[in-house]
């Protein structure tokens, strides 16, 4: 399919999870997102048949697995190359979930949930 391109070295290989019948394959910018830096979350959302999802609305909504600790939701902003981009500011570091929320109109919104590592700087 082409869809996992090799990455240039020093970005974070493309993971993949299942959003209802979609596939969502993801990186972060960086590989190790940090606490109050600019963490870039990449998502490229792909139809059954394999086409990527241009129309569709992200948001993440970042929360902390061991605590009950959030941090603000964010809109993924779609750009040309079909790739969805939401920029996180987490306020702590440790293990975090990022519930991708995509919505569709018409549709039932549909949730799944990447796991990440947040580090110090
Ligand atoms: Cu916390």
């Amino acid at each position: 399919m082409g869809a996992l391109l090799v990455p240039p070295s020093g970005m974070a290989t493309p993971q993949a999870i299942s959003l209802g019948n979609y596939q969502v394959s993801y990186r972060t910018q960086p590989r190790q997102l940090i606490v109050y830096g600019t963490n870039d979350v990449a998502l490229m959302v792909r139809d059954a048949a394999g086409n990527p999802l241009m129309d569709g609305t992200i948001i993440v909504h970042p929360r902390m697995v061991t605590m009950a600790m959030f941090a603000p939701d964010a809109r993924a902003v779609v750009t040309s190359d079909a790739q969805y981009h939401a920029h996180i500011v987490f306020p702590m570091a440790g293990e975090w979930h990022l519930t991708i929320e995509l919505r569709r109109p018409g549709l039932a919104a549909l949730q799944a949930v990447i796991p990440v590592s947040v580090h110090w700087r």
